[in-house]
C-alpha cells in the first residue's frame, strides 16, 4: 500500500455556521421586484388581460410564477383554509329552473344531489383554534350526475382583493410574519395591518373581517357566499348573472370577542365538535340555497362593477332568491381520508354555470388544481375516493404519483381507431362548451376605472350594523390596531382607510391606538370623492334582522349541587328540550346530586372542565342548600358572572336570584317574573311561565343591553 502523503497546507478551518448561512441571505433594500428569472416587473397588482375588463391571459407569465411559487408554499397543508371540519348531506333544488341553467342539480326537483362540505379558518395551521377572528371558508362539491360542481365560497360576501395577482401578497401578510412565525391565526399584527393601510380595495372587506361575523357561533349559524359573479345558463345558450348564497336556517349568529379567545383556550375544536355532535344528534345543519339573478349587460347598473369582488349586491336591490336546500347528515367516517384529502376546485363547472372575467375568479381558477398538486402528491387526487365523480371518467390522462386506474386500452391518444375510437366525442349538447364571449380590447397589465370605488360599500356596511354590532367592529378594529408595533401603520390605517369610511370610527380608534385624530376633510380626500351612495343602509346586513324565533340545538347549562329544585327543574327541562333546546347538568363532579325532593341527577360537566363560554344559556334552579353550596365554588360564581357579562340568557329561581349579588351584578328585580336584559328571574321557585320565559330569551341569542355604553 502507497504510504499516505500528508497535506502540504492544513485544511482551512471550516466557516463558522453563521458564515456559511450569510452566503444564503438576501437583503433586498434598494432592490427592484423581478421574476425568479431575473425578469424586472413593473406591475404585480394587475393581471395580463384582454382589455381592461376581459379574462387574464395565459401567457401571463409573472401572475402564473408568483401563483405557482404561493400555491407550494406548505406541504402537506392547505396553503390557506388548512384548518376545516367537514360532512356529507344532500342537495335539492324546490323547482326546476331551466329558465336559467341547464344543470341538472338545479333543474330537477326530484334528484337529490349528494355533497361534502367543508368548513374552514383561513389564516391558521391545521392545529389552530376554531374560533379565531377570521373568515371562514364554505366549500360544497355536488357529485352530480353530469361531473362534479364546486361552490368554494366564505361565509362573508366580498373578498380583500380585487385582482388574483394580488393573492400571494395578501396572504403573506396576514399569515404569520416571516422572521418569527408569530402571530398564528390572527390579524393583529404590523403585516396585515400595513397591507391594509396601503391597499384600500381591501376596506370593504376588513370592515366584515372586524364585525362579528368573523367570530361565528357555529358553522350552523353562518351564512355562505360564492362571492364572484357567476353565469348560469340555459340549455338554448341564454346566460344570466348569478350570485350565490347560503342561508342557514338556524339565522346568523355570532360569539362575543372575550368568550371567542377563551373558548380558543378551553375548546380549540369548539366548531368542529359543534357540527360533529349536531350530525350525531340527528340536528342536521340545513342551508336554503340563495340566488340573485341579473340579466347579462347589467353588469355596471347597480354603481359598482359585478365583476369586482371587494362589491356585494344589496339585497335590496336584487333579492335573494331562495331556491333549493342543503342538508348536512353524516359524519366522515375517516377524517384524512375525507376532510383532509378533499380537493375543491373553482375550475370544477357543470354545463348550465360558468364564469365571467372578475380577475378574483381568473386567477382561482387556475390556482386550485395547481396548489392540490403538491398537497395531494401528484395529478392523481380526483381518484381518491371523496373526489371521484359519480359518473363515469374517460380519457388519456395517464401516470403519475398514485395512479389507481388500471387502464387496459393500447389507445392512450385521440384520434385513434386501435380502441375503436374511444373514448368517443361527446354531443355538443350533453357536453360542456364554453359560452362564446366576444372579448376584445388591448393585451393589457391595468385595472378597470370601474373598480374604482373602495369605500362606498364599506360605509355601506358600517351603516347598515345595529348599534352593538357597530360598537363590536369599532372594539375589534381598536384590539387588532393597538397590537400594531409600528405608529406609522397605526397612524396609516386611521387617515388613509379609516376615516374615509366613517370619521367618528376614526377619531375613537385613533384616540385608543395612539395617534393622532384625523385631519378634517378636504376636497382631495377619497371620501369627498366618493359616489352619492344609492342605498344608506343594507337592513340584510346585519345579522339583528336574521331568525330569532328558535332555540333548537342551543346549548342550556343547568348549574347544581345537592339541595335543588328538582321539580322545577325537570319542568324547565321539559319545556326547553320540548323546544329543541339541549340541556346539561353541570354540578361539583360527575357523582349524582340529590334535590331537595329526594331525586337524583348525574352530571354530564364539572365546573372544572367546562365553562359558561362553552354554552349558550345558564339556569340555575333554586334550592337553598344547593345555591349555598355554589356560592361556595368560585368557579360556579364565575360560570354565572361570564354568561352575564357575555349578554347571554339567564335563568334564576328562588334562591338562586341571590346568585347575581354573590357575582357582584347586582339588579333590581320585579315581584313574581322579571326577565329584565334578559335574566329570567323569580323569587319562588316558579315553573308556570317560567320556563317559556326563559325559552324566549334564549332565542333573542344575546341581550346587548347588559353591554356597557361606549365611552363619550
Ligand atoms: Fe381560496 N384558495 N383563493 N378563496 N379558498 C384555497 O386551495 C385562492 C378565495 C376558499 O375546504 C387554496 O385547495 C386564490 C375567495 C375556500 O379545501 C388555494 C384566491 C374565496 C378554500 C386558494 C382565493 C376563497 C380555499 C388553498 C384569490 C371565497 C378551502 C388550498 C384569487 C369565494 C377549500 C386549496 C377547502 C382554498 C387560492 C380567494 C374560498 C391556494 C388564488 C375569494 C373555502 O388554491
Amino acid at each position: 500500500m502507497p504510504p499516505r502523503k500528508t497535506p502540504s497546507k492544513p485544511n482551512p478551518p471550516p466557516p463558522s455556521k453563521n458564515e456559511q448561512l450569510e452566503a444564503y441571505r438576501a437583503r433586498q433594500e434598494d432592490t427592484v421586484l423581478t421574476t425568479d428569472q431575473g425578469i424586472r416587473i413593473s406591475d404585480t397588482d394587475n393581471s395580463l388581460k384582454a382589455g381592461l375588463r376581459g379574462p387574464t391571459l395565459l401567457e401571463d407569465f409573472h401572475f402564473r410564477e408568483k401563483m405557482t411559487r404561493f400555491d407550494h408554499e406548505r406541504i402537506p397543508e392547505r396553503a390557506v383554509h388548512a384548518r376545516g371540519a367537514g360532512a356529507h348531506g344532500y342537495f335539492q333544488v324546490y323547482e326546476s329552473l331551466e329558465r336559467y341553467t341547464q344543470a341538472r342539480f338545479l333543474t330537477d326537483p326530484s334528484l337529490r344531489t349528494p355533497v361534502f362540505v367543508r368548513f374552514s379558518t383561513v389564516g391558521g395551521s391545521r392545529g389552530s383554534a376554531d374560533t379565531v377572528r377570521d373568515v371562514r371558508g364554505f366549500a360544497t362539491k355536488f357529485y352530480t350526475p353530469e361531473g362534479n360542481y364546486d361552490l368554494v365560497g366564505n361565509n362573508m360576501p366580498v373578498f380583500f382583493i380585487q385582482d388574483g395577482i394580488k393573492f400571494p401578497d395578501f396572504v403573506h401578510s396576514v399569515k404569520p410574519e416571516p422572521h418569527n412565525e408569530i402571530p398564528q391565526a390572527s390579524s393583529a399584527h404590523d403585516s396585515l395591518w400595513d397591507f391594509v393601510s396601503l391597499v384600500p380595495e381591501t376596506a370593504h372587506m376588513v370592515m366584515w373581517l372586524m364585525s362579528d361575523r368573523a367570530i361565528p357561533r357555529s358553522f350552523r349559524h353562518m351564512e355562505g357566499f360564492g362571492v364572484h359573479t357567476y353565469r348560469l345558463v340555459n340549455a338554448k345558450g341564454k346566460a344570466t348573472l348569478v350570485k350565490f348564497h347560503w342561508k342557514p336556517v338556524l339565522g346568523t349568529h355570532s360569539l362575543v370577542w372575550d368568550e371567542a379567545q377563551k373558548v380558543s383556550g378551553k375548546d380549540p375544536d369548539f366548531h368542529r365538535r359543534d357540527l360533529w355532535d349536531a350530525i350525531e344528534q340527528g340536528n342536521f345543519p340545513e342551508y336554503e340555497l340563495g340566488i340573485q339573478l341579473v340579466p347579462e349587460g347589467d353588469e355596471l347598473k347597480y354603481g359598482f362593477d359585478l365583476l369586482d369582488a371587494t362589491k356585494l349586491l344589496p339585497e335590496e336591490l336584487v333579492p335573494v332568491q331562495k331556491v333549493g336546500k342543503l342538508v348536512l347528515d353524516r359524519n366522515p367516517d375517516n377524517f384524512f381520508a375525507e376532510t383532509e384529502q378533499v380537493a375543491f376546485c373553482v375550475a370544477n363547472i357543470v354545463p348550465g354555470i360558468d364564469f365571467t372575467n372578475d380577475p378574483l375568479l381568473q386567477a382561482r381558477i387556475f390556482s386550485y388544481l395547481d396548489t392540490q398538486l403538491t398537497r395531494l402528491g401528484g395529478p392523481n387526487f380526483a381518484e381518491l375516493p371523496i373526489n371521484k365523480p359519480v359518473c363515469p371518467v374517460n380519457n388519456h390522462q395517464q401516470d403519475g404519483f398514485g395512479r389507481q386506474t388500471i387502464n387496459t386500452s393500447r389507445a392512450n391518444y385521440h384520434p385513434n381507431s386501435l380502441g375503436g375510437g374511444c373514448p368517443m366525442l361527446a354531443d355538443p349538447k350533453s357536453a360542456f362548451v364554453h359560452r362564446q364571449e366576444r372579448v376584445e380590447g388591448h393585451k393589457i397589465r391595468a385595472r378597470s376605472g370601474s373598480f374604482g370605488d373602495h369605500f362606498s360599500q364599506a360605509t355601506l356596511f358600517f351603516n347598515s350594523l345595529s348599534k352593538p354590532e357597530r360598537e363590536h367592529l369599532i372594539s375589534a378594529v381598536e384590539f387588532e390596531v393597538s397590537k400594531v408595533e409600528r405608529a406609522e401603520i397605526r397612524e396609516r390605517v386611521v387617515n388613509q382607510i379609516l376615516v374615509n369610511i366613517d370619521r367618528q370610527m376614526a377619531e375613537r380608534v385613533a384616540r385608543a391606538v395612539g395617534v393622532a385624530p384625523p385631519k378634517p376633510p378636504k376636497a382631495s380626500d377619497a371620501s369627498a370623492g366618493k359616489p352619492a351612495p344609492r342605498l344608506k343602509a343594507s337592513p340584510a346586513l346585519s345579522m339583528e334582522n336574521t331568525p330569532h324565533d328558535s332555540i333548537k340545538t342551543r346549548k342550556v347549562a343547568v348549574l347544581v349541587a345537592d339541595g335543588f329544585a328538582g321539580k322545577e327543574l325537570s319542568q324547565v327541562r321539559k319545556t326547553l328540550e320540548g323546544l329543541g333546546a339541549l340541556v346539561e347538568i353541570v354540578g361539583p363532579t360527575l357523582a349524582p346530586v340529590s334535590s331537595a325532593d329526594g331525586s337524583k341527577e348525574t352530571p354530564v360537566k364539572t365546573f372544572q372542565n367546562t365553562s359558561s363560554v362553552l354554552f349558550d344559556a345558564v339556569y340555575v334552579p333554586g334550592g337553598d342548600k344547593s345555591v349555598t353550596a355554589l356560592k361556595k365554588l368560585p368557579l360556579a360564581v364565575d360560570f354565572v358572572r361570564e354568561a352575564y357579562v357575555h349578554c347571554k340568557a339567564l335563568a334564576l329561581s328562588g334562591a338562586a336570584t341571590t346568585l347575581l349579588d354573590a357575582a357582584g351584578l347586582s339588579q333590581p328585580m320585579a315581584k313574581g317574573l322579571d326577565d329584565s336584559m334578559g335574566v329570567v328571574r323569580s323569587a319562588r321557585n316558579e315553573t308556570r311561565g317560567f320556563g317559556q320565559m326563559f325559552a324566549k330569551a334564549i332565542a333573542a341569542h344575546r341581550h346587548w343591553v347588559r353591554e356597557a355604553p361606549p365611552p363619550a
